[in-house]
């Protein structure tokens, strides 16, 4: 188990995954839980990320920050989505490093697998073929990072280690319609359709693909459960194992959102990898496995969708 009152960064705060881990290390008891603006430091300025780690002295990391969006805006920007990522890994791990930090947990993300890999994906496609084009500079700084993690630990024996999550949802999430990920795009869009009486809603791709979907507190506890039981080189798959057509997603969304509501795919958007679902058999030898629901998870965040919105305090 790792320290509780030990100094903990949490890289990447303010996203999807960081203030997860925020709420999750609070609910446990941490006292030092250490995080950092953007506007007060770059991860990609080497300098100023060490500066930081030397005044700062983090025990243990957790390294969730990066750009991230969906399968349209990692299609546009990829040499964003390469670079920011690259730097950002390179930056923290090498700091962690040089400070002697006891131990660091890098998150990647299931796009690092092949685009044909065999479903479920085992930890083992890893490099065993070709990316999916739409998200390959994502992928690709992605899996620099779990050999970041690998490399230093076996050339400098640092107890750094890698988790690989699904596709994400929760609150917290970022609500863009064109830059952020599935679940959050068409809960808005159905939702502004409802207030618009619209008859029907814009679904991108053919809905065929197939995805697996992890609401980010189960993530949270899973990254928590990794750092006090797991050090070693190789990456871990976290999911829940089970997926569905994006068509049986938009509908669930839909049913939540807007009942009866006519679905409209629009083939001229990318459908991304044809199926992605993890296998996490390793995961589960080691005593974790996820435990909300989809419709109850995606209930929850459109109360949260709801009530942020209220606030005035949603990322769109
Ligand atoms: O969430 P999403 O962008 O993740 O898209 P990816 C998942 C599927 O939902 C794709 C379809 O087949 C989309 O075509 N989809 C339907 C939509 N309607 C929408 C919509 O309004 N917005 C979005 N975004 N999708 C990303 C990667 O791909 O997944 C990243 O590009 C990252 O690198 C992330 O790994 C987890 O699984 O396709």
């Amino acid at each position: 188990m790792i320290n509780r009152s030990a100094p903990v960064f949490i890289a990447g705060h303010r996203g999807l995954v960081g203030s997860a881990l925020v709420r999750r290390l609070t609910a446990d008891g941490f006292t030092d839980v250490q995080t950092v603006g953007r506007k007060d430091l770059d991860l990609r300025d080497q300098a100023a990320v060490d500066a930081w780690f030397e005044v700062q002295q983090p025990r243990y990391v957790f390294l969730v920050a990066g750009t991230v969006g969906g399968v349209y805006a990692n299609s546009i920007r990829p040499a964003e989505f390469l670079y920011d990522n690259l730097m950002i890994h390179g930056t923290v791990v090498q700091a962690a490093h040089r400070i002697g930090v006891k131990k660091l947990l890098y998150l990647g993300s299931s796009c690092i697998y092949p685009r044909h890999a065999d479903q479920p994906i085992t930890e083992e496609a890893l490099l065993s073929g070709p990316l999916e084009p739409t998200n390959e500079g994502y992928a690709l700084a992605k899996i620099a990072g779990i050999k970041l993690c690998e490399t230093y630990r076996r050339q400098y024996g640092d107890d750094f280690i890698s988790a690989m999550p699904t596709n994400l949802y929760g609150p917290g999430d970022n609500f863009d319609l064109e830059g952020g990920h599935v679940v959050p795009a068409l809960m808005r869009r159905f939702h502004e359709a409802r207030l618009a009486g619209e008859d029907s809603v814009a679904v991108w791709g053919t809905g065929t693909a197939r995805r697996e979907f992890l609401h980010v507190d189960d993530l949270a506890d899973a990254c928590l459960h990794l750092m006090d039981h797991y050090s070693a080189a190789g990456h871990i798959n976290v999911g829940t194992g089970i997926d569905l057509t994006i068509r049986e997603l938009a509908e669930a969304i839909r049913d939540l959102v807007y009942p009866g509501v006519k679905l409209e795919f629009d083939s001229s958007k990318p459908d991304g990898m044809p199926r992605k679902v993890l296998d996490v058999s390793r995961l589960s030898e080691m005593g974790w496995s996820a435990s909300t629901p989809l419709v109850e998870g995606l209930t929850a965040t459109y109360d949260w969708f709801l009530e942020a919105g209220r606030r005035g305090d949603l990322r769109l």
